[in-house]
């Protein structure tokens, strides 16, 4: 029995639904940290948070600002490209529906831009963007982010491969077409279902 097959019984005798799986994925109860380049050091007191774009004006938020939005508490399955799942994360955040909410977005936008502090970028559609469950989650397992894993702000994505859910989310840039982020620029899907194992491009 291969790794694979034998993580995914070890599901069923865990009590765990091996559909929450997705083909070609592997459970793991750890949380590895994987990002491009190095952990940005963030100072709170000029971090920001930009939207700009089809945007009848951008907007910023300060981080206390921000803080000030309403928060949810989620609970998801993640996926990652290179093949680790983890399931039951819980996170604390502000809905992106509460953050779209406050903006006057010109009705020919079809498509998001994420961006870090950095130049890290990922683009979605905004019908995924918009999801319910999408959050910027400001805590992870009730303790705020570690630095690796995107602190202050990450977004979480849960339906799309884990690439989408930017790290040191910095804002967004509201389009009216389709765009490649970093991911998507160096061969990676443009979508990245991973029930369809939409990993790279041309899946
Ligand atoms: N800003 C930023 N966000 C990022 C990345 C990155 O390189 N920079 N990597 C993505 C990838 S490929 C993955 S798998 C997840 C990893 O998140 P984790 O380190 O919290 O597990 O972050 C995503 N978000
Ligand atoms: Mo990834």
């Amino acid at each position: 029995m291969s790794f694979f097959s034998r993580n995914r019984a070890q599901l069923a005798d865990m009590g765990i639904d091996p559909a929450r799986l997705p083909s070609g994925q592997y459970h793991t109860p750890r949380f590895p940290v994987l990002h491009v380049g190095s952990v940005p050091d963030i100072d709170l007191t000029s971090w920001s948070f930009t939207v700009d774009g089809l945007v009848a004006e951008d907007k910023t938020w300060a981080w206390h600002e921000f803080q000030s939005l309403p928060t949810t508490s989620k609970t998801f399955d993640i996926h990652c490209v290179t093949k680790w799942s983890k399931f039951d994360t819980s996170w604390v955040g502000v809905s992106v529906r509460t953050v779209w909410d406050q903006l006057d977005v010109d009705s020919s936008a079809s498509h998001v831009m994420l961006k870090d502090v950095q130049g890290y970028t990922t683009n979605l559609p905004i019908v995924d963007f918009l999801r319910e469950d999408n959050v910027f989650a400001h805590t992870y397992e009730g303790e705020p982010l570690d630095a690796e894993h995107g602190w202050p702000l990450r977004l979480v994505v849960p339906h799309l491969y884990f690439w989408k859910s930017c790290k040191w989310v910095a804002g967004f840039t509201v389009m009216d077409a389709d765009a490649p982020g970093f991911w998507e620029q160096n061969g990676y899907h443009m979508y990245g279902d991973p029930f369809k194992e939409q990993r790279y491009y041309g899946d």
